[in-house]
């Protein structure tokens, strides 16, 4: 077998591979000098040979399974011959997928999956259940197939790009969030990004409930090409199995109420039904499900209130790569009636900045694009405000800041990846908040949103 491609995703599954006795081959653009010392000692205690500096026929060939780590485009020109020479091609997901050993909910969708994911695992634990939680959430599905617990279900955030090359894949629960235009830059359209995240609803409701979102139009219109998929659909008509009126969910047997909770917003609301939805057949007590709602502290990074100071308000959303999460954060801040400096920009993912033309018209006062895509972001949005393109994230954030008055908001949401300045998103937003308070000269607060 070989494993194309050597991140964390596929480390621990060259991990369960080696202490099943299976013979490996990995192949990765970095050099083997370039991989951490850990890394060289994983390669060299379990892999049978390594191929640095990139990906080539004559090696991948020799295995009659490659497995491609999600980042590794699957339509990459040395895939493509090593299937014409007759090898299968697979992702993590189809090679875990006859592995599960307890009920799997998968939740996909351009937004809100960490969310989602992480709030179902807290539902779980709050009916005192042990649940693994991981994907693309940061901890790979191959720890999963490395561990000896036992866990009674398996929450995973999964992306287009895992779902792309799932094979029988088929979880208990499947969740569509929403479905706005990302990752275009592998996909090319909005159709194949689509496509590859309803391959987790193949089998049909014989095997797979399926969730969706009945808000949100594009979902409704790429469900509506699956045949023989019955979906329960979340969303804010009253017929839903999930209907969301003010600050309830009300499905048929039971209410539950977000009012007071960091939930209770538009996005949080839609998140909290989905979860709900997709746990409802578990047989959890009422009461331990409102707690873990109430309890819920949604994650770092995204509309994460960072700071206030001279009454301007600093939010980091830096997990915020594409247009549908950045277009979201700014009707949330502009709900409160907060003006927005919006930072945003970094590698380009193919996505349409037309889509915050309306957005960034009603609540932003000025723009201030750094990374690769600014000039693209500016071209295309420079007509509706002010634009500044500083060099550094520093300077970003102390230009947004003296365009502020009381009462307004810096916002920090890229629209973009981070790979042009920053190893990651968590990395971005780090920078970020160490930006905010050097400039403040305090210490960070840890504040949340
Ligand atoms: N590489 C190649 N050839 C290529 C491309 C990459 O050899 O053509 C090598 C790189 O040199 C590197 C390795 O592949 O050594 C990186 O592998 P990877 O990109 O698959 O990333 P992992 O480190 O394995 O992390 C992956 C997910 N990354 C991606 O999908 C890009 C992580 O999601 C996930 O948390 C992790 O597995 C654990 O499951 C991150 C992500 O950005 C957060 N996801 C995208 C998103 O959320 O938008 C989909």
């Amino acid at each position: 077998m070989a494993v194309v491609g050597f991140g964390r995703a596929s480390q621990a599954l060259v991990r369960y591979l080696c202490e099943s006795g299976i013979r490996v081959l990995v192949s990765d653009i970095r050099n083997y000098s370039d991989l951490s010392s850990k890394e060289q000692e994983l390669l060299d205690q379990c892999v049978a040979e390594y191929e640095g500096g990139g990906h080539s026929t004559g090696f991948l060939a020799r295995a009659d399974i490659v497995v491609a780590s999600p980042g590794v485009n699957y339509r990459h020109s040395v895939l493509e011959k090593v299937r014409q020479s007759g090898a299968t091609i697979l992702g993590e997901l189809a090679l875990a997928a006859d592995k599960f050993k307890a009920p799997v909910i998968g939740v996909t969708g351009t937004n809100g999956k960490t969310t989602v994911t992480e709030l179902i695992g807290s539902i779980f634990k709050a009916a005192g259940k042990n649940v693994f939680v991981g994907g693309n959430i940061g901890t790979p599905i191959g720890e999963y197939l490395l561990s000896d617990e036992e866990y009674e279900a398996v929450v995973l955030e999964l992306s287009s790009f895992q779902l792309e090359l799932c094979g029988d894949f088929m979880p208990e629960v499947g969740i569509l969030l929403n479905i706005t235009p990302d990752h275009l830059d592998r996909h090319e359209t909005v159709e194949g990004y689509a496509a590859a995240k309803m391959n987790m609803f193949q089998g049909g409701s014989a095997k797979t409930f399926s969730v969706i979102n009945g808000d949100d139009p594009l979902c409704r219109r790429f469900s509506e090409t699956m045949t023989g998929v019955e979906w329960a659909r979340f969303g804010h008509e009253d017929h839903f199995e999930a209907s969301i009126r003010g600050s309830r969910v009300v499905m048929p047997d039971v209410t539950y109420e977000l009012a007071g909770s960091r939930l209770e917003n538009l996005s949080g609301l839609l998140n909290s039904a989905a979860a709900l939805l997709a746990t409802k057949d578990f047989g959890f007590e009422k009461d331990a499900v409102q707690q873990a709602l109430i309890e819920f502290e949604s994650g770092e990074h995204r509309l994460q209130r960072v700071a206030r100071y001279n009454n301007i308000t600093y939010i980091n959303d830096s997990k915020a790569t594409n247009t549908g999460a950045v277009k979201n954060a700014i009707l949330q801040i502009g709900s409160r009636e907060s003006t927005i400096v919006l930072i945003a920009g970094g590698r380009d993912k193919g996505d349409d900045y037309t889509l915050l033309r309306d957005s960034v018209a009603t609540h932003v006062k000025k723009l201030i694009l750094i990374g690769e895509a600014s000039r693209a972001i500016g071209e295309v949005l420079g007509d509706l405000v002010e634009v500044d393109y500083p060099a550094t994230l520093d300077e970003a954030v102390l230009r947004a800041s003296a365009a502020c008055e009381p009462g307004d908001t810096v916002l920090f949401s890229p629209a973009c990846a981070s790979f042009d300045m920053f190893d990651n998103y968590k990395e971005r937003g780090a920078r970020f908040i160490e930006a905010v308070h050097r400039l403040h000269q305090k210490k960070p607060t840890g504040m949340h949103q």
